[in-house]
């Protein structure tokens, strides 16, 4: 599909878009919805750059500056590892103040001590900091992260990819083309990562039908995508000043659209956190075959007024998705069943 037919796509009625979204859906994953058992950990919200969108950087607004130490860090993934969760999920804020050591020697402690934990760490966007506060090329960084036992990228970063857009809401922060390169590069290596999308802020239909398409392009030469994630912007604590807010139709609606214009990506995770549990369920319906996960602390949504500080518990998140019709099914990290 092109652009012009991707956008024409959000004049369809929203059953009609959840009919052929579902279609898709159903023949690649039947009922079957996704969830893994995992941490989320932000070890630090001391930020070099400002993300207009962002309420989770120390910053004016918010003044409240944290580094973990690494020593806090491994006790929260000992207590994890003891009840059995697989995945942590690391992502920091970009720090100038602590150093190179601190962001990659955590990655081999853990491997060191819990080897059969799968790391998901460092964003596009962080990676580029670190290539450029330390002085070394993004492939130098890559063989760090390999050679440090990170597993796999998770999709943080790409924002919306239209260059002027991107420059309004997160000036000099890695450069949409930049994001791509660096996930293409991971990709080359043999490893996977995920690709969000962040909407509902000042961007256009049009610019989201744009970023599938570019993720399309790269996704067909690599296949390195495991994951699909539109994230729904919140709007509270930031300085981007958004005049209407999304509406749920709207949100389904380009759940729907993911799924058709992102066929050669298996899977479209409608992420409880930003778009709330009740539409992420009913979004099962319309594409979305993955919940994410439980969590257990989530700072980076919750700082811009999602309901997601704690997580999710278990028991309940499966039988939230068995009560709305589908088949909760825990995988790991490479969407391999559990
Ligand atoms: O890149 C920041 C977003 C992202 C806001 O790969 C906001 O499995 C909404 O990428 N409103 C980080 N979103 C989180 C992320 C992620 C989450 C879950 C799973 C995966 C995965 C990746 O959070 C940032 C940014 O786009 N974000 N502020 C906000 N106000």
């Amino acid at each position: 599909m092109t652009l012009k037919e991707g956008v024409a796509l959000y004049d369809l009625d929203i059953y009609t878009l959840g009919k052929m979204a579902d279609s898709i859906r159903k023949e690649l994953h039947g009922k079957k919805t996704y969830y893994n058992v995992n941490r989320h950990i932000n070890p630090t919200n001391i930020c070099k750059d400002i993300c207009k969108f962002c309420a989770y950087s120390a910053n004016r607004k918010n003044p409240n500056p944290y580094t973990m130490s690494h020593e806090e860090i491994l006790e929260i993934v000992k207590d994890i590892a003891q009840r059995g969760i697989r995945e942590v999920h690391i992502v920091s804020a970009h720090n100038d103040r602590v150093g190179l050591d601190w962001y990659f020697d955590i990655f081999r402690k853990i491997k060191r001590e819990f080897p059969e934990i799968h790391i998901k760490a460092l964003t596009a966007a962080e990676i580029n900091f670190i290539s450029e506060e330390y002085g070394l090329s993004v492939d130098e960084v890559l063989d760090l992260m390999v050679e440090s036992g990170v597993d796999s990228m998770p999709g943080g970063g790409a924002e919306i990819f239209d260059e002027k857009v991107r420059d309004y809401i997160c000036k000099g922060k890695v450069s949409s083309q930049g994001w791509l390169d660096i996930h293409e590069k991971w990709h080359e290596r043999g490893r996977k990562s995920n690709a969000t999308m962040l909407f509902g802020h000042i961007e256009s239909r049009k610019h989201r039908i744009d970023h599938m398409i570019r993720l399309r392009e790269l996704q067909n030469r690599t296949g390195g995508f495991n994951a699909f994630i539109p994230l729904v912007y919140q709007t509270e604590n930031n300085y981007l000043k958004v005049q209407k807010r999304i509406t749920g139709q709207e949100i389904l609606k380009t759940m729907a659209i993911s799924r058709i214009m992102l066929p050669n990506i298996p899977n479209i995770k409608s992420y409880w956190v930003t778009s709330t549990i009740n539409l992420a369920l009913v979004s099962q319906e319309f594409g979305a075959n993955d919940l994410d996960g439980t969590i257990e602390r989530e700072s980076i949504n919750s700082a811009a007024g999602a309901n997601s500080r704690n997580g999710m518990e278990l028991e309940n998140f499966r039988n939230l998705i068995k009560n709305s019709g589908f088949e909760p099914v825990e995988r790991d990290s490479l969407y391999n069943e559990i």
